[in-house]
């Protein structure tokens, strides 16, 4: 309908984007061939077949097999370069997407391949189409803060290409206070921060996000609306909120699209984005996430636009960009 086709057409940012999780079973088929690297899933439909979670760590679980296949500098870059052009095609102008060093580092993938891989791409299509970019490395909240700092060593070499870094992975027995002080060492070196928090774990892990880490942003942060306290802080720091529908079905974070809260947030006036978060493991890129809330939900045509708007107001680029993007 004409909302579906507004929402098509309308310039859009991507802020919550695993690059790892792009990854289409029959790409990810063609670079194991390649690379001759076996997974444990012997054909794309076997794999897709796969593709049904009950929480995040059912999810975490296949994702970082099918990982396992990158090796090489242009595997990074073609995973890269795939997404962009999809991004490209539904009017997605700029991205700001999250690599997860240590689920390659740990294979013996040199953080070289990676980073320059995923850049080159970025590179490219900034050049071919002016689309804008982010890039932001990851923590494995799930390894101990030491492994974290390992990978901000091995980063540093690199810290031109990095904008900024995340937290990501199992959220529940992982606190952001565990990951106090690698964080503090990044924000000396000049880094944006941002973190999930309230994907599965409780709102006070968005605290936590919130006062001892001090995020520019939170991902996801669904379960920060258990807290009427946490919404006041939320709003009164401006902190944008990374919401990501389709994976919020696909992880049971909500029973049914028609109970997504994004319509809530934005009555609640909290900086909601929507956002993609592992397109090829939950079902749509940013074009079906924006037709899967407009179906679903009775989002009307100023809640769309404002969704839109905030991703660009809470995104990282300069103000010039932003004024360029507006
Ligand atoms: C993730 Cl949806 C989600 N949550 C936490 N960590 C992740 N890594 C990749 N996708
Ligand atoms: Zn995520």
């Amino acid at each position: 309908d004409a909302l579906v086709a507004l929402s098509k057409a309308m310039p859009k940012t991507e802020l919550h984007l695993h690059i790892e999780g792009t990854f289409e079973p029959e790409q990810m088929f063609a670079i194991a061939q390649r690379n001759q690297v076996d997974l444990k899933y012997h054909s794309v439909d076997a794999l897709k077949a796969a593709y049904q979670f009950t929480n995040l760590q059912d999810f975490l679980d296949l994702y970082y097999q099918g990982m396992s296949v990158l090796l090489h500098e242009v595997d990074f870059y073609d995973l890269t370069m795939a997404y962009l052009h999809k991004m490209h095609s539904e009017n997605v102008v700029h991205v700001e997407i999250f690599f997860d060093p240590q689920g390659h580092l740990s294979r013996g993938v040199a953080f070289a391949e990676q980073v320059n891989g995923i850049h080159r791409a970025l590179q490219d299509a900034k050049q071919q189409w002016g689309m804008t970019f982010k890039l932001i490395m990851s923590f494995l909240r799930h390894l101990s803060e030491e492994s974290a700092f390992e990978t901000l060593e091995l980063a540093k070499p690199f810290l031109p290409l990095i904008d900024g870094v995340g937290l990501d992975s199992s959220e529940v027995g992982h606190p952001p206070e565990k990951f106090l002080r690698v964080f503090a060492a990044c924000k000396q070196l000049g880094l944006k921060v941002t973190a999930h928090a309230g994907e599965e774990g409780p709102p006070e892990y968005v605290w936590q996000a919130i006062e001892q880490i001090g995020v520019d942003r939170i991902d996801h942060g669904n379960r920060a609306l258990e807290d009427d306290k946490l919404i006041e802080e939320i709003k009164k720091r401006n902190l944008t909120l990374t919401v990501c529908p389709l994976s919020n079905l696909k992880l049971c974070v909500v029973t049914d699209m028609t109970e997504h809260p994004i319509k809530k947030m934005l009555s609640l006036g909290l900086q909601a984005t929507v956002n993609s978060d592992d397109p090829a493991y939950f079902g749509g890129y940013m074009n079906d996430n924006y037709a899967s809330l407009i179906r679903q939900t009775n989002i009307n045509k100023e809640e769309l636009l404002k969704l839109a708007k905030n991703g660009i107001t809470g995104s990282w680029m300069d103000e010039e960009t932003k004024t360029h993007h507006l």
